[in-house]
């Protein structure tokens, strides 16, 4: 059985968009178009909670169950809605396509009904020495946010 999500990312700011995400396997494959982005990177995280309530804030902090340090996807130690970053062209359109082992639409770590959040800034992966970069990436801001959501079958 396949399982297929989708997320609509909205927020206070312009950025935009619908992002797939689809159980392939082990592995999960994000793809989408977000738009409105200033050229460049930015973070990219599935956060704890599906709570929009009081906008992206409401998501909490990145969606790890096993209380690890934030790292970069590629890393041991990293939460696991840790996706690293997005990059904009300068079109302002980030091109995702990203496929990770430790995202799941499965099982009891399901990120179904969490938070996806894309942010204003670079996110450091854990490097870059701010006293944020082992919890957030030193990410700021959180552009746009969607809860992750089972997609309707077409
Ligand atoms: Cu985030
Ligand atoms: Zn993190």
């Amino acid at each position: 059985m396949s399982v297929e999500a989708v997320c609509v990312l909205k927020g206070e700011s312009a950025v935009n968009g619908t992002v797939h995400i689809k159980q392939e396997g082990n592995t999960v494959h994000l793809t989408g178009e977000p738009k409105g982005l200033a050229p460049g990177q930015h973070g990219f995280h599935v956060h704890q909670f599906g709570d929009n309530t009081n906008g992206c804030t409401s998501a909490g902090p990145h969606f790890n169950p096993l209380g690890k340090t934030h790292g970069a996807p590629e890393d041991t130690e990293r939460h696991y809605g840790d996706l690293g970053n997005v990059v904009a062209g300068e079109d302002g359109v980030a091109k995702v396509d990203i496929k990770d082992h430790l995202v799941t639409l499965t099982g009891t770590e399901s990120v179904i009904g969490r938070t996806l959040v894309i942010h204003a800034d670079v996110d450091d992966l854990g490097k870059g020495g701010h006293e944020l970069s082992k919890t957030t990436g030193n990410a700021g801001g959180r552009l746009a946010c969607g809860v992750i959501g089972i997609c309707a079958k077409k």
